[in-house]
């Protein structure tokens, strides 16, 4: 069902410091500058093999990632998850009452089609499917 580990979401205050940090400390270069204005965040991908690291800066107070660094501070916000067929999985599980936060594939970044798992379905760990 799952075909690849497509990125891993961390959360951080202050994009252009955390691209710095990385690419300084990780020696990795940046692939792809996003802000998704749907979603609340700008964001900063790093690939690594035939995943990403992607960086979150919330856009405000009030989004996803800027409630979670106000309760949790900065850190692991999600994993992403590759899939060939999202409404495919997205009907499964729905079958099997794991509770969706997207019922619908909605717009992810770089165009790809994306729906999130809600964390309480899944041991604490927000989850985000991706279609390519
Ligand atoms: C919140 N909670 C989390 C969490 N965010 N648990 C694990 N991982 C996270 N990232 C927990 C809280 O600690 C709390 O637990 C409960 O969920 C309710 O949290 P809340 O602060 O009251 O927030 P809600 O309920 O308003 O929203 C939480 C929810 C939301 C996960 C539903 O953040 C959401 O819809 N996320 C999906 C969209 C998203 O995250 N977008 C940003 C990434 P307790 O135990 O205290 O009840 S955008 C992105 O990633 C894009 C650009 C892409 O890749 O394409």
């Amino acid at each position: 069902m799952f075909d690849r580990v497509d990125h891993v979401g961390i959360a951080v205050r202050n994009l252009d410091a955390a691209i710095g940090f990385y690419e300084k400390t990780f020696g990795v270069s940046l692939a792809h500058r996003e802000r998704v204005d749907e979603q609340g965040v700008e964001e900063a991908m790093f690939r690594v093999g035939e995943s990403w690291i992607q960086l979150l800066q919330p856009l405000g107070p009030d989004t996803p990632v800027g409630k979670f660094i106000d309760k949790r501070g900065e850190g692991v916000h999600h994993v992403g998850y590759g899939v060939p067929d999202l409404r495919k999985v997205l009907d499964h599980l729905k079958e099997e009452g794991v509770p969706l936060i997207d019922a619908e594939p909605r717009r992810g970044s770089r165009g790809s089609q994306v729906a999130f798992v809600h964390p309480k379905g899944v041991g604490g760990v927000l989850v985000e499917l991706v279609q390519e």
